[in-house]
């Protein structure tokens, strides 16, 4: 019996199929172990407890097993071994973010208690492995988000993208513009009451997240997608007049008025305070769907907007259409469809120094319908079901971008059709694990997935968390 680890591994080597039962004694010392040079990994090891049956030492019968843990510089940058036998454990990792994916693998190979013989190895194929989360169409709080982290980290993913900022809503605090929350967060689409999130959060939903090994990346959508931020500041706008929230789901209607420096001062004060407030490297300031810009307006922008992000320090990451734009150095472009300007693409990896993250909404978009009969998602790129999400390889699908530019998959949680926590979860699961697994490179077999898979659907049940039954899958 195959182990249900998501995303597999590389390379997984049952030994006998016995098993053995998880000892408080055992966490305890694999926890001490790691603690010394891989502190967040032995802290999640110590969680391991909570997955014993019964904590009462006294009814530990067998001798401890022999823990070693360490650094093995031979492995690739966060690959890890681990071989859980004979009553020896051992892990070895490349660094510290191998030591806690290799205790991820190993929080579900002990899920129920029990601990495998078994040895594995293995690493990513990708550095930067994602979800997004669209908080702007729908107002999800710092519970949902970390319960979405909890997610991410699970399947191996170290970044969380938020999308913070949209015509429908704007939900992080901005030093010097109060008005932003005050006045353009208090709708969701459809009409619900939105939410922000203070300054105060989003440090704490950082701190949250860099135990977990996930990396926040906050995006504003500039200078489309903007209608909120008009709200506030009406100033910004091309006419200047006043605006009502926007509770619908048309793309592409808003833009900043581009050479105002009522416009600029604004986007300098956001992304001042943004750059100031995320510890990551990398910040995202948008730059999809400019529909009523010329592409020559758009491209002019986008080259000032980046020497804004660059003045406070940060590496930018924006969507593929500022491919047209010169770019800072080690900037990344997010790849999320076929129709928007990919001619620009190969030359943009040629010629500057841009990487991409793979997001093809046909494959990694978990707003799109499973089947024709969803009641949530749209369908504008496509159905995306569980073996459309997993099938795939981000550079067949990235168009004349060469492998060595594609640095990440993300996976992207647009909210138009998200009313509840409950509704962004169905939409999340199974998907997610799916695009985790190309984004971790996982050997491809759909088979050993599903049966991975339904048993990662009985844990997602007796957490409380709603998901897709898709058909492929024989769910227990
Ligand atoms: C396109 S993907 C958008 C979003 C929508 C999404 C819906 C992208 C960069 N822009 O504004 O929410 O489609 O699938």
């Amino acid at each position: 019996m195959p182990v249900p680890v998501l995303p597999a591994p590389l390379h997984t080597r049952c030994t006998d199929g016995r098993e053995s039962p998880l000892l408080v004694q055992d966490v305890d010392a694999l926890a001490a172990s790691l603690t010394s040079w891989a502190p967040r990994a032995g802290a999640l090891a110590a969680r391991l407890v909570d997955r014993i049956p019964s904590t009462d030492p006294a009814v530990d019968p067998a001798p401890p097993v022999a823990v070693v843990t360490g650094i093995d510089e031979a492995l690739p940058a966060e690959g890890y071994t681990l071989a859980l036998t004979d009553g020896r454990w051992t892990l070895r990792a490349a660094d510290e973010a191998g030591a806690f994916w290799a205790v991820q693998t190993l929080t579900q190979l002990v899920r129920d208690g029990q601990v495998p013989d078994v040895e594995i190895s293995d690493h990513p194929a990708y550095a930067v492995r994602g979800v997004m989360l669209d908080i702007s169409r729908f107002f999800l709080g710092p519970d949902s988000i970390k319960k979405a982290i909890d997610l991410a980290s699970a399947y191996r993913l170290n970044t969380l993208h938020l999308h913070l900022t949209d015509d429908q809503g704007w939900r992080l605090e901005i030093e010097n513009r109060p008005l932003l929350t005050e006045l353009a967060s208090g709708t969701d689409v459809g009409g619900g009451t939105g939410g922000f999130l203070t300054l105060a959060d989003f440090e704490e939903l950082q701190d949250y997240a860099a135990a977990l090994h996930v990396t926040i990346v906050p995006e504003i959508d500039l200078p489309g997608h903007s209608h909120a931020a008009q709200i506030a500041y009406p100033e910004i706008s091309p006419d200047g007049e006043p605006r009502e929230p926007y509770l619908g789901t048309e793309v592409g209607f808003s833009a900043l008025h581009l050479t105002a420096e009522e416009s600029w001062s604004f986007v300098d004060d956001v992304v001042a305070s943004v750059a100031k407030h995320t510890r990551g490297e990398y910040i995202h300031l948008g730059g999809d769907e400019s529909l009523t810009l010329s592409e020559e307006d758009y491209r002019v922008y986008m080259e000032r907007l980046a020497q804004v992000g660059v003045k406070y320090g940060k590496k930018l990451t924006f969507w593929q259409e500022a491919s047209v734009a010169q770019l800072p150095a080690q900037t990344r472009l997010q790849f999320w469809n076929m129709r928007e300007r990919t001619a620009h693409m190969a030359a943009v990896a040629r010629d500057q120094d841009v990487t991409f993250i793979a997001s093809p909404a046909t494959r990694a978009y978990l707003d799109q319908k499973y089947t024709a009969d969803s009641t949530l998602g749209l369908d504008w790129a496509a159905l995306v079901d569980v073996e459309d999400a997993y099938g795939w390889d981000p550079v067949a699908e990235l168009p004349n971008i060469p492998a060595e530019s594609i640095v990440g998959v993300e996976a992207c949680l647009w909210s138009e059709t998200v009313r509840s926590f409950d509704d962004a979860t169905t939409l999340i699961l199974p998907r997610l694990p799916a695009v985790a697994s190309v984004a971790w490179g996982s050997p491809k077999d759909f088979p050993a997935f599903a049966a991975a898979l339904s048993q990662h659907g009985t844990w997602w049940a007796s957490e409380g968390l709603a998901f897709h039954r898709s058909e492929a899958i024989a769910w227990a």
